[in-house]
C-alpha cells in the first residue's frame, strides 16, 4: 500500500509532461543547481539531476567547485552532456526529451550598522519564476523592511555601499505591484518575533537569476534588511532606517 501512495505523484508528474506518449519508456530529467559562495573567489555548485523513466526515479549528484567562471563553464558542459545522453541510449526519435532546470542560490547575511543579525537568503528559479526565502535572526522584535539594492557590495559598516533600491525600470518607490510604480527591489516588510527571528517568502516572474534582461536579473545586486518599517510611500526608499543586514547576490 505504501508503495502505491509513493507512485501516484510520480505518475502524475510524468503524465503532465507528456500524456500522449504515456506508456513509452521515455526519460525526463530535472536538473537542480544549488550554488553557494565559499569566499570572495570560490563558489560551490551542487548539481542534482533527477531521471524519471516510467515509474523509476534515480538521482545523480555532482559537486563543482572553483571560481564563478570555472563553475559556470563546467555547469554548461554538464548540462550539454545530460541533454545529449538520451541520444546514445535511444535511437527512437519519438522519445521526447524534457530537461527542466532549477537554479538555487543561497547566501549568508552579514550584520551591519552595529547589529547582531545573522541569517540566510535562498533564491530559487523554476518555471520562469524566482522565489526568495529569507530567515533572519538577531533583529529587534517588530516590523522590518527588506529590499533588493543596486550593488552586491556589503563592504561598508552601514551597508550604504550597496547603493539605493534596485530600480531598473525607473519607477517610484512603492508597494510591490502598485499601479503608480514600484522598484523591482521593493519586496516590502516582514515581522520579527519576540526572539528576534523573522522570515519572509516572496515569488515573482519579474526577476531572473542570470538572464540577459537587465530589468529582471538579480545577479550583482544585494539584499538589505532594515531596522525599521518601509512606509511604502516615502521617496526614494520608504524611510526604513538603518541597514542592519546585507548580502550580495553573486554566483
Ligand atoms: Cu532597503
Ligand atoms: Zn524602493
Amino acid at each position: 500500500m505504501r508503495k502505491l501512495n509513493l507512485l501516484f505523484p510520480v505518475l502524475l508528474i510524468f503524465c503532465s509532461i507528456g500524456c500522449e506518449s504515456f506508456g513509452k519508456k521515455e526519460t525526463h530529467k530535472e536538473i537542480s543547481i544549488e550554488k553557494k559562495k565559499i569566499n570572495d573567489t570560490l563558489v560551490k555548485a551542487t548539481v542534482t539531476t533527477t531521471f524519471k523513466t516510467g515509474n523509476e526515479v534515480s538521482e545523480e549528484v555532482q559537486i563543482i567547485q572553483g571560481t564563478p567562471g570555472e563553475v559556470n563553464t563546467q555547469l554548461e558542459l554538464y548540462k550539454t552532456k545530460i541533454l545529449h545522453e538520451n541520444d546514445n541510449k535511444s535511437s527512437d526519435n519519438d522519445h521526447k526529451k524534457e530537461v527542466k532546470e532549477v537554479k538555487k542560490l543561497k547566501f549568508a547575511l552579514n550584520p551591519k550598522s552595529g547589529s547582531n543579525t545573522s541569517g540566510t537568503v535562498l533564491f530559487t528559479e523554476e518555471d520562469g519564476k524566482v522565489s526568495l526565502e529569507a530567515h533572519i535572526n538577531g533583529l529587534s522584535p517588530g516590523i522590518h523592511a527588506i529590499h533588493v539594492h543596486e550593488k552586491a557590495d556589503c563592504s561598508s559598516d552601514d551597508g550604504k555601499s550597496a547603493g539605493g533600491h534596485w530600480n531598473p525600470t525607473f519607477e517610484l518607490h512603492g508597494a510591490w505591484g502598485n499601479e503608480n510604480g514600484f522598484h523591482r527591489g521593493d519586496i516590502g516588510n516582514f515581522t520579527a518575533d519576540e526572539t528576534g527571528h523573522g522570515m519572509i517568502t516572496f515569488s515573482t516572474d519579474l526577476w531572473c537569476l542570470g538572464c540577459d534582461d537587465d530589468t529582471k536579473n538579480l545577479l550583482g545586486k544585494a539584499i538589505i534588511v532594515h531596522q525599521g518599517e518601509d512606509d511604502l510611500t516615502s521617496q526614494p526608499s520608504g524611510a526604513a532606517g538603518a541597514r542592519v543586514s546585507c548580502s550580495g547576490i553573486i554566483q
